[in-house]
């Protein structure tokens, strides 16, 4: 039955760096995922006759949320829907989904990795025909509208059973329930090479895998685990759960403990990885060894050559502003495209459209090809094991060789959460004022060079965005700070540090950052103004 149903708009429905991401209770909340989503197709001129992917991490309220997008985009005329079997999809299967089958665009809901559950958060991101999230012109308007609608129209005509694989007719609508794995593993397999790895793993390499209870765990299991070879149990916390065990899904030094702790214990295995809430960050790991995201993106890049999927060339490598500069060096020396970019995958979707970059990554565990437009976790952790496989190398020994060629950017973010967000936008507001004064002033052992506003041209469609602040120091030094675009309690001020050294490639990282890092805070008035002396998570 068509209804078109009254409502009234809520005034917090703005998109941050990736989809809209609320505490559960707040999407419980009448109506909130209606607006939300009526809102969007509203700002991209209907669903009619369109098609769209829907799936998510299997999060709590993401199987309600599924079966409202049904009654909406059943009510507001799409053509077809292409759901991941029992809601789940990752975001690089997403991706890959949207793109197969040239689809308008898709809804992904995750909170990537922010903890879920009734009290943990819910999210919604939303991607284009690209396969990659929306860009900004297109958020803004979608928030134009949150702000303004007054009614939604759905079809209903019940829930739908997402359990079996198949086709189901939902009023004038298709709907056709997908493996979510098949098409994801069929892609990976075409990029790297499997039975070198296959050889590797079966002449003794250990690897540890921790899903952290999250949407890759039957992803993992299937290409570690049974494609692979490796031994049943590689695949640790595997199975999606709604408040992932009450866990963090976050793969970093500070929620992948189990992880660290297996592979820093005794008889660690060779190779340990994690991915987050939706399978699109990873972390690496050797045996008592960590590898930095924005390492890790040099890497990959610089041994595009070994990997079947690449070795015939690519085009250029980007980051993002925050994340270190290791990977520029690479990007010379291979005389390649080299970007910089504000935070967030959707800054690259251009560059990958326009042939500019293949490779590109952040420092918040982030790393993806012009495979798909999101990010790709799983992908990262190939790309290394395939590495390994090709060079008979250690993590530790990659690591060592990369810095010895290239010298090291030291690097480490420092994150102070849940402050109140006045206090946070008037410390922004302070430091905003402050830099110009700064330029050319010493600090200890580091003279400033450049103190600005990161601003960024984007050089396919010419809008212009601006994202945190940068200081340069003379010795080639780095501090960013920028406000995270992700919480969804008060905010969350991000201190990223990096110090070059040419041949210096063996400290400790807080040793070599550690007095920057105090520069950073001293600067921005971190302590007086948030009552913080120290950082929630350092990674
Ligand atoms: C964080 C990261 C950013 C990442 C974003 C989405 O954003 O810093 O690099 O792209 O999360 O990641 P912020 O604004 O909180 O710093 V996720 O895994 O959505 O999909
Ligand atoms: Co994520």
């Amino acid at each position: 039955m068509l209804k078109t149903i009254k409502t009234a708009p809520y005034d917090d429905q703005k998109m941050g760096t990736a989809g809209l991401r609320k505490k559960s209770k707040v999407w419980e909340q009448p109506n909130y995922v209606e607006n939300f989503v009526q809102s969007i197709f509203n700002s991209i001129g209907g669903v009619k006759g369109k098609t769209y992917i829907v799936g998510g991490d299997g999060r709590y309220f993401n199987d309600i949320v599924i079966q409202k997008i049904i009654k909406l985009a059943a009510g507001n005329g799409a053509a077809k829907l292409i759901i991941g079997q029992n809601g789940i999809l990752s975001t690089p299967a997403a991706s890959k989904l949207i793109i197969e089958n040239k689809t308008d665009g898709g809804f992904i809901l995750s909170a990537s990795h922010n903890p879920g559950g009734p009290n943990g958060d819910a999210g919604i991101k939303y991607s284009n025909s690209s396969g990659g999230q929306a860009p900004q012109q297109v958020t803004d308007e979608i928030y134009k509208n949150t702000k303004t609608i007054a009614q939604y129209t759905i079809f209903d005509n019940g829930s739908v059973d997402l359990s079996k694989i198949g086709t189901v007719k939902y009023g004038d609508m298709k709907i056709e329930i997908v493996d979510p794995i098949k098409d994801y593993v069929k892609m990976v397999m075409g990029l790297f090479d499997f039975p070198a790895i296959q050889k590797l793993i079966k002449n003794g390499f250990k690897i540890k895998f921790d899903s952290m209870n999250a949407v890759t765990g039957p992803y993992a299991k299937k290409i570690f685990e049974e494609i692979l070879g490796a031994e049943e149990g590689t695949v640790i916390n595997a199975v999606p759960l709604p408040d992932f065990g009450g866990l963090h899904p976050d793969p970093n030094l500070k929620y992948a403990k189990e992880l660290l702790d297996i592979m820093n214990g005794k008889n660690a295995p060779d190779f340990g990885a994690a991915t987050d809430g939706d399978g699109d960050r990873y972390m690496i790991l050797g045996s008592n060894f960590f590898v930095t995201p924005s390492d890790s993106l040099a890497v990959l890049t610089d041994n595009y050559k070994l990997i079947p999927g690449y070795k015939s060339g690519i085009f250029g490598a980007a980051k993002s502003a925050a994340t270190s500069t290791a990977v520029s060096r690479v990007a010379k020396e291979h005389k390649i495209g080299y970007y910089e970019t504000p935070t967030g995958w959707k800054f690259f979707v251009n560059l990958m459209d326009s042939n500019r970059i293949t490779f590109c990554g952040e420092e918040s565990f982030g790393a993806g090809s012009n495979h798909i437009r999101e990010k790709d976790g799983i992908w990262a952790i190939l790309f290394w094991l395939n590495i390994i496989a090709a060079t008979g190398k250690s993590v530790e020994e990659i690591m060592n060789l990369h810095w010895t060629k290239y010298g090291r950017s030291y690097y480490m973010r420092f994150d102070f959460e849940e402050i109140d967000t006045k206090v946070a936008n008037d410390l922004i507001e302070n430091l905003k004022n402050k830099l110009p004064s700064l330029e050319g002033k010493t600090f200890g052992e580091y003279k400033i060079d450049n103190a600005r506003s990161f601003v960024y041209n984007d050089p396919v469609d010419n809008s212009v965005t601006q994202d945190g602040y940068v200081i340069t120091f003379s010795d080639g030094s780095r501090i960013v700070y920028r406000l995270s675009g992700t919480g969804s309690v008060g905010a969350t001020l991000r201190i990223y540090v990096e110090k070059y050294e040419k041949s210096n490639i063996k400290e400790e990282p807080m040793k070599m950052v550690g007095g920057l890092a105090k520069i950073a805070t001293d600067i921005a008035e971190v302590a007086a103004r948030t009552g913080k002396e120290k950082a929630d998570v350092m990674t």
